[in-house]
C-alpha cells in the first residue's frame, strides 16, 4: 500500500461549497500545516476547466508538503494533471473503467454507504473507501445517515483497504466514531468552518493518534 495512504488518519476536503476560490491556497496551507496528509479538492457541478484551475492551485501546495492530492470525480482531469488519487462515488463507472483512464499507478477511492458496497469496493480493487455519512450532514444533504453500528464490520470486510469514516465527524462526535471502531476519518465542514483550521486539524489528529 502507498505509505502516505497507510499513514493518513485524517483526510481533509477543500470543498468549494465552503471555501471561496480566493481562499483556496490559504485554506490548503492551513490544513497541511495542521498535519493533514491527504487532501481532496471537491468542486461539485463546476465545468472541468474551472476545476482544473482550482486543482492547479492546490496540487503544488500538497506536493510541496508531501501530502496526497486527491481530485473528486473528473478522472480524465486527474490523469492529465497527475493527481495522486481520484475519488469517485457510487454513480461513477466501474473501477476497471476508471483505472483505464487514470493508469496503473493512481490511487482510486470510492464512496460507500453500506456493507454491501464496502464488499464490492474491495472486490473491485479500490485503494481506499469513504464510509458514511455516519451522521446527517449539510455537505451531502440528500444522503441519509447510516449511523455507527456498521463501522466495525466495515473495517473487517475491508481488510487492509483503508476505511475513512465520513459525515458529521467533528471534535465532539469523533470519540463516538472511534469507539465504534473507526481508525480513520474524513472531516469536511467542521474543519473548514473553524477560524483556526490548523489548530482544529491538530486537535483531531491528536485524538486520532494512538498514544
Ligand atoms: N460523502 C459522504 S458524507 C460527505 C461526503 C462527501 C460529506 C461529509 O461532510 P461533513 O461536512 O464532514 O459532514
Amino acid at each position: 500500500m502507498d505509505t502516505r495512504l497507510a499513514k493518513a488518519h485524517l483526510y481533509g476536503i477543500v470543498d468549494r461549497g465552503y471555501v471561496q476560490e480566493a481562499e483556496l491556497a490559504a485554506c490548503t496551507h492551513e490544513l497541511l500545516i495542521g498535519g493533514v496528509r491527504i487532501l481532496q479538492l471537491r468542486a461539485k457541478n463546476l465545468p472541468q476547466e474551472d476545476v482544473a484551475r482550482l486543482a492547479h492551485v492546490m496540487q503544488p501546495i500538497c506536493q510541496e508538503a508531501n501530502a496526497l492530492f486527491v481530485l473528486n470525480d473528473y478522472p480524465e482531469l486527474a490523469a492529465s494533471i497527475g493527481a495522486d488519487a481520484v475519488h469517485v462515488g457510487q454513480d461513477a463507472p466501474t473501477l476497471a473503467d476508471i483505472r483505464r483512464i487514470v493508469g496503473p499507478h493512481m490511487l482510486i477511492g470510492r464512496s460507500t454507504h453500506s456493507l454491501d458496497q464496502v464488499r464490492r469496493a474491495r472486490e473491485e480493487g479500490a485503494d481506499y473507501i469513504g464510509f458514511g455519512p455516519l451522521f446527517p450532514t449539510a455537505t451531502k444533504p440528500k444522503r441519509p445517515a447510516i449511523g455507527l453500528q456498521d463501522i466495525a464490520q466495515a473495517q473487517k470486510l475491508a481488510g487492509d483497504m483503508p476505511v475513512f469514516c465520513i459525515g458529521g465527524v467533528n471534535a465532539d462526535t469523533l470519540p463516538q466514531v472511534l469507539a465504534a471502531g473507526a481508525q480513520r476519518v474524513v472531516v469536511v465542514s467542521w474543519l473548514l468552518q473553524q477560524t483556526d483550521r490548523t489548530q482544529a486539524a491538530r486537535q483531531l489528529l491528536h485524538a486520532l493518534t494512538p498514544a
